[in-house]
Formats: structure tokens, sequence, C-alpha cells
């Protein structure tokens, strides 16, 4: 960062709390040492909107977020560019920003995939940590200089590590609370973090409706369908398979929703039932515990018993 005449810093596509906190992270780093950083971010998605709207309100913010196009104006050979939360070229926000950078940091906590970025200078790969937000709230911690976070940085830190523990559930080590210790001693608040999460109504009766309808398969196995006449449908039926998981004896859950000519599914489990590798049947793939597909030219019943069968063929294998 010393080096570098200016930062750009870049999440993956169809941003979540993590990217955009792990984003606000850098540039709160950035600001210490006296360097401009920008985030590049061509779409506010539903899941950042409301700390897009927070960032606004303070006025602290302004301009900091760049579209795609604005960051290719600024790209120069001495910018550095951070990449967060992916570490997969056809992954990040802006394909045209990552082409015209020469100098490439990543930081990213999923498990190694192909297409990487190769010509990143710097690669901190950490899949043991819970979230790139927790990476990033590490590094702030190592700088030599004290870097002061605003109220809403330190937030939006502690909401990426929020999002990606489902709520300090799942991947929490040590460090993870070790991190939201030093976030909530720099202002963070985990009521104004619970707010960032709120659904509007439409969202959560659709939601419920998934939960509402749900269907028992092989006594431990929930099945739904999720109505996608919402705003983001498939992120409201991923909550729903997490919500699912609340149930007493649910070990996974598969929530289905049509959105155009493509069936989404979202996949939970706790680790007894290998999620990724029933998904892995339909094309699709993740994590053990959390995974998906999508199955195109095909109605949401077709859908549901292509999951049932593959299900039935993951069982058999395991038997
Ligand atoms: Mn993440």
């Amino acid at each position: 960062m010393g080096d570098a005449s200016d930062i750009l810093v870049m999440g993956h596509k169809n941003a979540d709390l993590d990217s955009l906190g792990a984003c606000i992270g850098i540039c709160a780093m950035a600001k210490s040492i006296g360097k401009k950083c920008n985030i590049v971010m061509d779409k506010v998605s539903v899941g950042v909107k409301r700390l897009c709207d927070k960032m606004d309100e303070s006025g602290k913010f302004g301009g900091v977020i760049v579209d795609g196009v604005d960051a290719m104006r600024m790209v120069n050979d001495k910018t550095l560019l951070v990449i967060v939360d992916t570490h997969r070229e056809s992954m990040v926000d802006s394909r045209q920003v990552l082409m015209a950078a020469k100098k490439i940091v990543v930081f990213d906590h999923h498990r190694k995939s192909t297409d990487f970025i190769e010509q990143a200078v710097l690669i901190y790969h950490e899949p043991y940590a819970s979230s790139t937000s927790e990476l990033i709230t590490e590094m702030i911690q190592h700088m030599d200089k004290k870097v002061k976070l605003h109220q809403i940085e330190a937030d939006a830190l502690l909401a990426g590590i929020t999002v990606d523990t489902k709520n300090f559930c799942v991947k929490t080590g040590a460090m993870t609370f070790e991190s939201a210790a030093f976030l909530r001693r720099n202002g963070a608040d985990s009521i104004r973090v619970r707010l960032l999460f709120q659904n509007d109504m439409d969202a959560y009766k659709a939601k419920a409706t998934a939960v509402r309808d749900a269907e028992l398969f092989r006594d431990h196995i929930a099945i739904s369908v999720c109505p996608s006449d919402v705003e983001n449908s498939t992120l409201t039926a991923a909550q729903a398979a997490d919500d699912l998981m609340n149930v007493t004896g649910i070990q996974a859950s598969f929530v289905c929703c049509k959105v155009d000519d493509t069936v989404y599914i979202s996949a939970r489990s706790f680790g007894e039932i290998n999620v990724q590798r029933v998904m892995e049947k339909l094309g699709g793939g993740g994590h053990l515990t959390v995974s998906g597909a999508q199955l195109t030219d095909c109605t949401v019943e077709e859908a549901k018993e292509k999951v049932r069968a593959a299900i039935e063929e993951y069982l058999e294998e395991e038997a």
C-alpha cells in the first residue's frame, strides 16, 4: 500500500456483507496511511443495500464506491488493486479492472477453485478463516499505524463475520471471536449490525411460505419451494433453507426457487449429510454444509423430484 499511488478494492459480483465489509476494511487501512482508496462495485445488491444507505447518510463515504467504468479511468501502473472475498477471475465485480491492474493482492477464505487470479503479487488465502472480514480485521490489527475505525466501518466488518458464520455458528474459530472483540472495542454494535439483516415484509412472507410448505423426505430432510415473486427471491430461498435447519431433527434442507428459466436450489446441513455431494449430482457444488445448484428447463416440481433422486443416490453410496 505504501508504494501505491492509489488503491482500488473490489469484491465479488452480487456483493454480500462479507465482500463489502472487507472492502470497507481495506479502505480504512488505506486511509490510515493517507492513501486514496475506492471500492469498485457496479450494482448495489439487496444484501448490502442497507449498509450502502447508512454510508450515504453518514456523509463520510461520498464517492468512495465507484462503478467499473469510473474505476477504469482511475487505474494506472502504480495503482494497487486489492481483491477480496473471491480468488476467481470469473467472480470479480469488474473483470476489465482486474485485467487493467498491474499490481494485485488477493484476500480470500473460500476453498481453492479453478480460474484463480494468477497474476497476483500476494495472495492471502485462508480457508480456515470464517470470512474475509475476519482476515481483514486481523490485518488491521497488524498495521504499524493504528487504524481508527469509523462506527460504520467497524459495523461493516462485524456484519461480514456475522453473515458468513450465520451468527457465529459455523466456521467460528478463536480468531473469529477475537476479531469480533476487537471490532466491538472499536465501535461496532451488534444491534446495529442485526438491523442490517432485517428483511422487508414481502421477502419475509415468501420465506415463511417456503418454511410452511416444506415436505419431509426420509424423515430428516426438508424440501420446499420458495415463491419467486419477490425481489431477489434466490436470497430469500437461501434464508428459508437456513431457517429450516432450526427444526428439531432436520439434518438437511433443500429449497427450490424458479427465476425465469432457471430453478435455483439452496441446500444446507450441519455436516451429517454432505449437501455438496448431493448438489454435485445436479451439476452444482459448494461446501459440506452449504451448497447449491441450478437447473434449466424444468419446473419446480421436476426440480424437487431431481433433488429427491440425488439424495437417494447419495444415501445409497453412503450406506
Ligand atoms: Mn465471504
